[in-house]
């Protein structure tokens, strides 16, 4: 029998799904040291809270987090909220002795970030972990990128080319979510996507963006006002209209520390893209290209042989990150397995007592990339160095 260790997790709308069910499953697929108990889900309604943890597969129920860290059968706290209660929950968390891991972005401001950085340092010195939960790092297809870049098969790197397209919110009826809301999200498409791909680029590449600029907008300004909304659905309607007060796009071209340039985009208006994350890298030896919308695929091009174009590398092989855990080749993976990755590489990291990655530290500078972002914008595009 492997030690238990208890989980709490705080909400319970899209993202709460996305990690239940991989607390439920890690298990099943990867040999871990240690077994993940769902001890408790909070969320403010009881009734409601009850009822997702009946689905999901939660032990209990708290209606304030205070109480579920306080609890001897948790000793690992899953933030699943908006950003507005990350940095209070995660370091009462830490405080309290409990590994975390917390949605992105980090937080809704760089100070939030940083006091959750300084108090995940002093945590970890006590033995106790942290990580942001950037889940596109763990597309086996990413992970794959990022192996093929390390071991020079793309040789220098020129050029990285991010976007990540929506088109949920391009309706201007669609309602005023609260991720359409500056104090519960803290940025639009910025924050929610963008933060994604400037993480991705980061850790594809091993290179740090040192500057940018940028340019962001808001085409709907306004929004029918609406309740209940869970995840990416609108709820229903109360009647009225409010301001918009995030970005729907922002772009922004940037330089990385290794001597690459980027170009980045994020929005939630490019009509007929569901969620493509697309990256593509260009080096000196060869090229890769990827899109979330096939994503177990990588494409890449050898620079070094000849005619070579870019060709299919189906990322199902059991050699691939990742992959030796599911189906035999050819059998692809979905957006719910990043998670269940995610979930494995903190539950490993949190048994041998190491630190795991994304860390917090790596979730402040994504966020100093975003406020840099913010501030260009509100500058004429001026060059933000960050
Ligand atoms: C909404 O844009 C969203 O759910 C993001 O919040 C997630 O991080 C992304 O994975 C999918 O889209």
């Amino acid at each position: 029998m492997k030690p238990l260790i208890g989980v709490g997790m705080v909400g319970y709308a899209f993202m709460g799904r996305t990690h239940s069910q991989a607390w439920r499953n890690v298990t099943a697929f990867f040999d871990l040291p240690v077994t993940p108990s769902m001890a408790v889900l909070a969320g403010r309604s009881r009734e409601r809270a009850a009822a997702a943890a009946a689905e999901l597969g939660w032990a209990a129920v708290e209606t304030d987090w205070r109480e579920l860290i306080r609890r001897d059968d948790v000793q690992l706290v899953d933030i699943c909220t908006p950003g507005d209660s990350h940095a209070e929950i995660a370091i009462a968390a830490l405080e309290a002795g409990k590994h975390v891991i917390c949605e992105k972005p980090l937080a809704n401001t760089v100070a939030e970030a940083e006091a959750m950085a300084e108090a995940a340092s002093e945590a970890a010195a006590r033995g106790v972990r942290s990580m942001v939960a950037f889940n596109y790092r763990r597309v086996p297809a990413i992970a794959l990128a990022r192996r093929f870049v390390a071991e020079g098969r793309l040789g220098e790197i020129r050029h990285v080319r991010a976007q990540y397209l929506q088109d949920w919110i391009v309706d201007p009826e669609f309602p005023l979510v609260w991720r359409l809301r500056k104090e519960q999200a803290g940025s639009g498409a910025l924050g929610d996507i963008g933060a994604h791909i400037v993480d991705a680029a980061q850790f594809v590449t091993g290179q740090l963006l040192t500057g940018v600029s940028a340019i962001t907008e808001t085409f709907v300004k306004e929004r029918p006002l609406a309740e209940d909304a869970d995840g990416l659905s609108g709820g229903s309607r109360t009647g009225g209209r409010g301001e918009v007060t995030v970005d729907d796009a922002a772009l922004f071209i940037g330089r990385f520390d290794g001597g690459a340039l980027g170009s980045f985009e994020a929005t939630r208006f490019a009509t007929g893209r569901k969620n493509a994350l697309r990256l593509e890298v260009n080096g000196s030896r060869g090229s890769l290209a990827f899109d979330f919308e096939a994503m177990n695929e990588l494409w890449f091009h050898d620079e070094t042989e000849p005619d070579a174009g870019f060709r299919r590398i189906l990322v199902t092989e059991p050699g691939h990150p990742y992959m030796e855990a599911w189906w035999p080749p050819g059998h692809g993976l979905g957006y719910e397995h990043t998670f269940t990755h995610e979930v494995r590489d903190f539950l490993a990291a949190v048994a041998a007592g190491t630190d795991p990655s994304p860390s917090f530290q790596d979730g402040l500078r994504v966020q100093r990339v975003l406020a840099a972002v913010e501030r260009s914008a509100a500058n004429d595009s001026r060059w933000t160095p960050l």
